[in-house]
Formats: C-alpha cells, structure tokens, sequence
C-alpha cells in the first residue's frame, strides 16, 4: 500500500509550516498537488528542488521519503525529473483493494473513476464502480450493530437497525445508476477546480435495500416537511468533528420516489466501504452527491437543506447559459435536479488500432428522471447519424444498454460519436455547456478507431 505511507509522509511533512504554503494542505491529496503544480507538489513533499535542465534533486529527508513510500531505495534518482509522480506511487491499480483498474484523481480524499472500455458491463461490478469521497470513509464498520434515524418534521422518529430495514420493509433489487455532478469536468474550458472526472464517474451496479418511501410513509413525514437531509458517518478531511464533509438532501416530492433505495447490498454481496457500506442512500439520476453514502441519519426539514455541500456554488449551476469563463452571480446559481441526458461508448476502447472494417460499438445512455428514447452513431464527425438498437431500462432508474454494427468505408482514422436523446427529445450536444463549478458535462463521447 504505498500510498497509505505517503499519506504518513506528506502528513508529518506538513505539520511543520511551510513559509509559502499555497494550499490548505489538510484537505489536499498527492495527485491533486501534483496537477496544480508539480513542481511546487515536488518542494512541498520532497523537498524536491527542479534544477534548470529538468532534473529534480532529491537528498536526505525527501530521498528517504521517497523511497520509504516506494518501499526501495532508488539508485538513480539523480535521473528523474522534477514535477513528476514515481509510476510505483501513480499506478493505482492494487491501491484499493476490491477495485481493479480505475484511475486515482486524488487520494486524499480517495476520488477514482472507471475507464469507460471497463464499464462495458450491463450492470458494473463493484470493482469497477467509482469512488467519489469528500471526506475520510468510517473505519470498523458494523453492519449489525449500524442504525438509521428518521427524525425532523415526522410524527413517528424512527431508528432502524439493518435488521429491522430487512424485516419490517419490502426488500427490493434494482439497477440503478449513480453519477457525480462533475463528470466530464475534466473537458472544461477555461477549467473549472474539482476534480477532473473524465468520462467514468458513472456506474450502474444492481442494489438491494428498501425503498426510502416506504421509511417515510413509516415515519408519517408532517405536511411542513419539504426537504430532506442526509447524514453519513465519513469524517472531515479538518478532523473536525463538528463539522460534516457532505450532507445533501432532496425536495420532498423527489424523496417520495419509489425508484430511490436505502441500501445494504450492492451486486448481491456487502456494499464495498469505499462505496459506502454497510448502508447507502441510491438516489438515480439526480447527481451523485444525493446519495449518502454510509448513511445514518435522514431529515425532515421545513427548509431546503443547508448542510455542507447544499450551499454557496456547490452542486450548482447558473439559471441562465453562460459564457465560458464568464463570472456568476452567487444569487443567479440553482441546486441541480435531474441529471441531463448523456451516453457512453464503453466498446470498442479509443484508440483501436487495425479494426475489421465491420465492428459492434455498444455502450450505456441514462437520462435522469427521464428515459432515453434513441441513440444514434456517427462515424463520419456527425454528417450522418445511424440509429443504434436501444435496449429498455431493465427497470426505472438503470441505464439503458445500445449497440449499432459499424462498417467502415475503407482503412483509415475514423471517430465514432454516440449521441443519445430522450424522450422529451432533449440530446446530448456537442459542445459543452461551461459553467464555473464544471458540472453537468453531457457533451457526446467520441472514440477513435484505426482501421486496417
Ligand atoms: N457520506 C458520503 N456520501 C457521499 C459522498 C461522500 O463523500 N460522503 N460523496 C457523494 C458523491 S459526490 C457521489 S458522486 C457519490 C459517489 O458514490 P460512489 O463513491 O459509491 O461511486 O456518493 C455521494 N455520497
Ligand atoms: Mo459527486
């Protein structure tokens, strides 16, 4: 585990002050400083000094550091240069054990995502299904002894163990999708802070649970109540036990959604801890965030939620579209609902070399509270678009599987676009929608395709 070391490292590092510290390194992970300014990350951890000709010197203390994080001596460190993150620590595949193949974005908090070539499953496996924290996962999990209360605006608090969930409520299995509100932030132009999801910040993995409709109607939510408010056990990346890394909730007429699941169970087996065991809120198609993750606490509220994460820009976008880069009134930014319209080319992986001049492309579509109607591919930069066969949702709130045969006119560098619409006839488009917080990235996904 060399980078639960490097945590260590850099966290003793930077207990002593460091004059021209530029971030609040507390709450800053490994690659995300390296991002910002490698060789600035390189001082910072190292103790790294960039020479003019690119090379990186590293002696005493941040030699030692570097090597201890690596788990060997280097014998060439004279060689490496300078802004750049050792492979042994960058290769992320074996860092988190249950997941396979995703690429770290930060790892303080842990924020990883799914190549989309990996997610060409019908319903994801739990080793492909992304982890977006704010804050430090609880450790020493129980799921016996874990609790969830329903309090606030309700006549009848109720606090459930995961046995009474499984003996009092209809237990029910779904495929549901989750994405985080910032996928596809990573193609935003001026950039936007946050991380710099690509295209896999998405999954649809099969959940067992009940439905949080049937907790309310338990609970006897009163007429006042007109949002929610989801607590979780994660801690603040501060230590502060004040304060909450994430609390979000929905309007209520949202939460009354027989398609949102509480959750102990995900592909048939204990939910994994960087995904929120032992008990999760599935909220589909709205952004991710809604879904608590190691969820022990939901509230009533006669207020829209002010919880961490509810307030100022966050998981908001501007009322109005907005230039790229332009400046946004706090007061002109609303709570996002639904998540757009948006699909996936999950095969051929980009950058096939030496296809068959006829292919399967395939891959997922979902449109948040909506369905998807069509997905067409084009293979000649959007001229011609041909219809894709687009399976049904296997229930509300999964994603829809398509696959259209693909022939190629001759040898040469192709792309192939996929655009999806739903049923209100909103498509995806092709250019971004800029907002400042890089939200809602539904722009169509293209990959290259060589062939022979
Ligand atoms: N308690 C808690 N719940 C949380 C989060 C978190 O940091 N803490 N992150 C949210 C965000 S922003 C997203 S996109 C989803 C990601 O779910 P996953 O990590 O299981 O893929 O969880 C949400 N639920
Ligand atoms: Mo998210």
């Amino acid at each position: 585990m060399p980078q639960l070391s490097l945590f260590l490292i850099v966290k003793d590092r930077f207990e002593t002050p460091i004059e021209d510290c530029f971030m609040s390194r507390s709450q800053r992970g490994l690659f995300e400083l390296y991002r910002e300014n490698p060789e600035r990350a390189d001082r910072l951890i190292f103790g790294r000094i960039a020479h003019p000709d690119r090379r990186g010197f590293l002696r005493g203390a941040g030699l030692a550091a570097m090597g201890a994080a690596i788990g060997a001596a280097i014998p060439f460190h004279r060689n490496m240069p300078a802004g750049f993150i050792p492979l042994a620590l960058a290769e992320s595949d074996d860092v988190i054990a249950g997941k396979d193949g995703l690429t770290i974005l930060n790892d303080r908090p842990i924020n990883a995502e799914t190549p989309p070539h990996l997610l060409d499953d019908a319903i994801t496996p739990t080793a492909r299904h992304f982890i977006r924290n704010n804050g430090h996962p609880p450790v020493d999990v129980s799921a016996e002894t874990w609790t969830l209360t329903i309090d606030g605006l309700v006549d009848t608090p109720l606090t459930l163990s995961i046995a009474d969930l499984k003996a009092k409520f209809e237990v029910v299995e779904r495929a549901l999708t989750i994405e985080c509100g910032g996928n596809g932030r990573a193609f935003f132009d001026p950039p936007a802070k946050g991380n710099q999801w690509t295209f896999g910040a998405v999954a649809c993995s099969k959940w067992t649970g009940v439905r949080l409709v049937d907790l309310l109607k338990a609970a006897a939510v009163k007429d006042g109540a007109v949002y929610t408010a989801h607590y979780g056990a994660d801690t603040h990346l501060s230590g502060d036990p004040e304060k909450r890394p994430i609390s979000r909730g929905v309007p209520i007429a949202k939460a009354m959604d027989p398609n949102i699941l509480v959750a102990f169970e995900k592909n048939r087996a204990p939910i994994h801890p960087m995904n929120g065991s032992p008990l999760r809120l599935v909220v589909p198609g709205w952004p991710g965030s809604c879904s608590q993750k190691w969820l022990t606490r939901i509230q009533l509220r006669d207020v829209v939620h002010d919880g961490a994460k509810m307030t100022g820009t966050s998981y908001r976008v501007p009322n109005r579209p907005v230039a790229p880069g332009e400046k946004v009134d706090k007061a002109d930014f609303v709570i996002i609902h639904a998540m757009p319209v948006k699909s996936l080319i999950t095969s051929p992986q980009s950058g096939l070399q030496g296809a068959d001049r006829s292919i399967e492309a395939r891959g997922h579509a979902w449109a948040g509270d909506r369905t998807v109607k069509s997905v067409a591919v084009s293979i000649d930069f959007g001229a011609t678009w041909s219809e894709a066969t687009l399976d049904d949702p296997v229930n509300p709130g999964a994603w829809q599987n398509w696959r259209a045969a693909v022939d190629f006119p001759g040898p040469g560098y192709y792309e192939v676009w996929a655009r999806a619409t739903d049923d209100h006839g909103m498509s995806q488009p092709h250019a971004i929608a800029w907002n400042p917080k890089g939200y809602l990235n539904n722009s169509m996904h293209r990959i290259s395709v060589t062939v022979a």
